[in-house]
């Protein structure tokens, strides 16, 4: 059996909302909304592959704040972990450069008016509470 393969995910968190990000490939996954993130790469830590995924995907400057309890296992070899982040001040806003063609940042009342990947649920009813109801 393979090496498991670790795929970091951001709970973005900035003024009580979450950042949702919709993907735009592969087309299985297209049209569905992830915590944004990607794969490890090899000798790269976690919180930095985190790092790295925003300012590629997003154009942001952000950091890792804490890890969301829980793994989840995507298909072999990858799983996934999560992390609360949030942007540097200075950081620009986040906009859709690669895998993504929208984003939302969304309230604790909206929450579950996207269409989250299956995989990304359990980790966003983990961060449900940090966010502001309105
Ligand atoms: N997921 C997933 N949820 C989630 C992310 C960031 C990723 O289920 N929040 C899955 C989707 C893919 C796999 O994890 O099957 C790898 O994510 P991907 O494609 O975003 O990773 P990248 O950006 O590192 O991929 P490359 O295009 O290969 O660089």
């Amino acid at each position: 059996m393979s090496e498991r393969i670790v795929v970091v995910a951001a709970a973005l968190l900035d003024a009580g909302r979450l950042l949702a990000a919709r993907r735009s490939a592969p087309p299985d996954l297209s049209g569905r909304w992830e915590l944004p993130g990607g794969k490890v790469e090899p000798g790269e830590c976690p919180e930095a592959a985190l790092v790295r995924e925003l300012r590629e995907e997003l154009g942001v400057s952000a950091e890792a704040v804490a890890r969301v309890p829980g793994e989840w296992p995507l298909r072999e070899p990858y799983v996934l972990r999560v992390w609360t982040a949030r942007l540097h001040p200075a950081s620009a806003a986040p906009e859709p450069l690669q895998d993504h063609d929208d984003l939302r940042w969304l309230t604790r009342d909206e929450l579950w008016d996207v269409d989250w990947l299956d995989q990304d649920v359990p980790a966003v009813r983990e961060v449900a509470g940090l966010l502001e109801a309105a």
